[in-house]
């Protein structure tokens, strides 16, 4: 029986957990579901996931929610390179899990929260953010931004030489933040070349089609 995943090419944490999948191989059933519509109706919040969020992952008839969870046991499960995420040295992986903890409780806060008010809310209505609120909101991301390009100063990835899944899912993040809120990385210049290095993965790369093609969609709401 293959896994299924839940999956919205224009959410960050799902092409995190697509990425594991298709490097690891992973037999997958993939259902397009679009964040923010059909994530919205009563049937997914009934039959998929009662909080309404992508991604979602099924294996074995059992749902797994949060994308850094679902990273975690498939590349557990299904013997994941140990470079991506190490399973045998603890304390490696403790520096791994530190980044995609990282990544929940202040980069896709900040981030998150900046693209949610000045582009997302909007666009269902919300008010649009004062030029001070949003300097606010961004300066809040460029707190987290310098945090991970300082990091970057010594080593080609987050945790040293090799990319993790932390790196994918950081990447992930803030490469999304940008395009949404046509951001450059120029005042971030490590970032900048980390970003270079990780986009020359060719999962990754045919994970930003996947991306480039689901924006159309975003631009055409935003006419
Ligand atoms: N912490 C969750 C975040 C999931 C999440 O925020 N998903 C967004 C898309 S990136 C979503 O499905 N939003 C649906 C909506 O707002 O209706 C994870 O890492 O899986």
């Amino acid at each position: 029986m293959s896994v299924k995943l839940w999956y919205d090419p224009a959410s960050q944490p799902c092409r995190t957990v697509k990425f594991v999948i298709k490097t690891l191989g992973i037999d997958a059933e993939i259902i397009p579901t679009k964040a923010m519509e059909d994530t919205r109706t009563e049937e997914f919040k009934r039959d998929i996931n009662p909080q309404g969020f992508v991604p979602v992952l099924e294996d074995k008839g059992q749902k797994i929610y949060e994308s850094a969870t679902m990273c975690r046991y498939l590349l557990d499960a299904y013997k994941g390179d140990e470079s991506l995420f190490p399973r045998e040295d603890l304390l490696a992986r403790a520096q791994v899990d530190s980044w995609l903890d990282y990544n929940n409780t202040a980069v896709r806060q900040t981030g998150g929260t900046a693209v949610d008010e000045i582009i997302a809310n909007p666009m269902f209505g919300a008010e649009v953010p004062s030029e001070e609120q949003k300097k606010k909101l961004l300066d809040s991301y460029f707190k987290d931004l310098k945090h991970i390009d300082t990091s970057l100063k010594n080593s080609d990835f987050l945790t040293g030489d090799k990319l993790t899944i932390a790196d994918v899912q950081i990447y992930n993040e803030i490469t999304s933040t940008s395009l949404f809120l046509k951001l450059t990385f120029d005042d971030f210049p490590n970032i900048k070349s980390w970003i270079d290095r990780i986009g020359e993965n060719e999962v990754i790369k045919e994970l930003n089609e996947e991306l480039q093609e689901r924006l159309k969609d975003f631009a055409e709401a935003m006419k």
